[in-house]
């Protein structure tokens, strides 16, 4: 029989990708779902599963650790995947509150529950490269051993659930482990990550159904890769023989104007005609530079992303010239 899995935001771009993957390897997949009043769109990115018998859905939410509870006792996991987050960090200055209940004492409710009902589940922590803020090694790259400097409340949060996940591990001896992973995107991330607002209003002027771009700070540099490499690296993380924590990146970072421009040129179009900026996306504090180093990663695992940058965005803006074409 196949091992069962808990994923906290299956309905996010991650979870969906997550709960591909996992069916596909045999597990029988519980997935968590907070109420929301509109019920039709929250689970477009899972829709093509909710018919599989190895998928369940509950209700349940991270600020509800009674809710937690119950669903740990229902579905008795092997692997706890924790997914969930307030997870903007322009909208974490909006909500700090809010994003750190859910972001870090969400994290911490779980662990609790995992502690009491099912402690020896092996548990995996979505931490971010957010954590590292603008500090970075001298040859220009962030590793596990880089010091956390975070600079939004976002980044806040998940260095609590970093480092309470860690304290978990050596305090109560369950296998908890770390994933600090770098941007990851694809046509399922939220249209307001800057990728996916970049594809698909690139689409959309190019088909004549906009006329704008206006973004923030176009200088910012990232190491993006795709979902899709990173939720198999999630999956890896938690068969290792022993609790750890690891970066995954892919070690090579662009800025925003590039990311621009790449999906200009890809669709004959000149940036300089439709793009702009306002203060609106500017960030109280901003992130300027991500390049992660995951050689821990690679060497300790055997991880290796399949899509470039350039594949990744093609995949993108086609999503939304064949969504806009239809
Ligand atoms: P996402 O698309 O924003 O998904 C977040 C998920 O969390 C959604 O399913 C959301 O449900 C759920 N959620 C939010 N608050 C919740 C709560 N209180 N209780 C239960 N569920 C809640 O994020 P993602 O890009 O898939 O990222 C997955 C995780 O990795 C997040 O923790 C994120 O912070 C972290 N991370 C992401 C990246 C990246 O580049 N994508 C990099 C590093 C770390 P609703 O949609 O119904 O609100
Ligand atoms: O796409 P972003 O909003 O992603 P950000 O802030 O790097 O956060 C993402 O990656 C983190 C990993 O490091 C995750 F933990 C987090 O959950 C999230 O998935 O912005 C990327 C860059 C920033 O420098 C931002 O200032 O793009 C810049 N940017 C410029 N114009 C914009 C815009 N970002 C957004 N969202 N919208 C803009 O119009």
């Amino acid at each position: 029989m196949g091992k069962t899995a808990l994923i906290t935001g299956i309905n996010g771009q991650d979870g969906s990708y997550l709960a591909e993957l996992l069916i596909e390897k045999g597990y029988t997949v519980w997935g968590i779902l907070k109420r929301n009043s509109v019920a039709e769109n929250q689970t477009y990115r899972i829709d093509h599963l909710r018919n599989n018998p190895m998928l369940k859905l509950e209700y349940a939410d991270l600020l509800d650790m009674a809710s937690l509870v119950r669903v740990l006792q229902l579905s008795k996991p092997a692997e706890v995947y924790n997914l969930a987050a307030q997870s903007h960090v322009r909208i974490s200055f909006d909500q700090p509150v809010y994003t750190a209940q859910s972001t870090a004492i969400g994290t911490l409710n779980l662990l609790e529950a995992v502690r009491l009902i099912c402690p020896e589940a092996r548990v995996y922590q979505a931490s971010s490269s957010e954590m590292f803020g603008n500090n970075i090694d001298a040859d220009g790259y962030q590793r596990e051993t880089t010091p956390m400097n975070p600079v939004s409340p976002y980044g806040c949060a998940k260095v609590f659930s970093y480092n309470i996940c860690r304290n978990y591990r050596n305090s109560y001896k369950l296998f908890i482990s770390n994933g600090i992973l770098f941007n990851h995107e694809s046509p399922r991330r939220g249209s307001n990550f800057v990728t996916n607002k970049v594809a698909k209003e690139t689409a959309k002027i190019k088909l004549g159904l906009s006329e704008k771009l206006v973004l923030g700070n176009t200088e910012a540099t990232r190491d993006w890769g795709h979902a899709k490499d990173y939720v198999e690296a999630m999956w890896m993380i938690l068969q290792h023989d022993k609790a750890d924590d690891f970066v995954c990146s892919t070690g090579v970072s662009h800025s925003v104007q590039y990311l621009v421009d790449y999906c200009f040129e890809k669709v004959g179009l000149d940036p300089k005609k439709y793009v702009s900026t306002a203060a609106r996306y500017l960030r109280p504090e901003e992130l300027r530079d991500l390049k992660g180093d995951c050689t821990k990663m690679k060497e300790t695992l055997g991880w290796k992303p399949k899509y470039t940058f350039e594949t990744m965005m093609d995949e993108m803006v086609q999503y939304w010239l064949d969504f806009y074409s239809k």
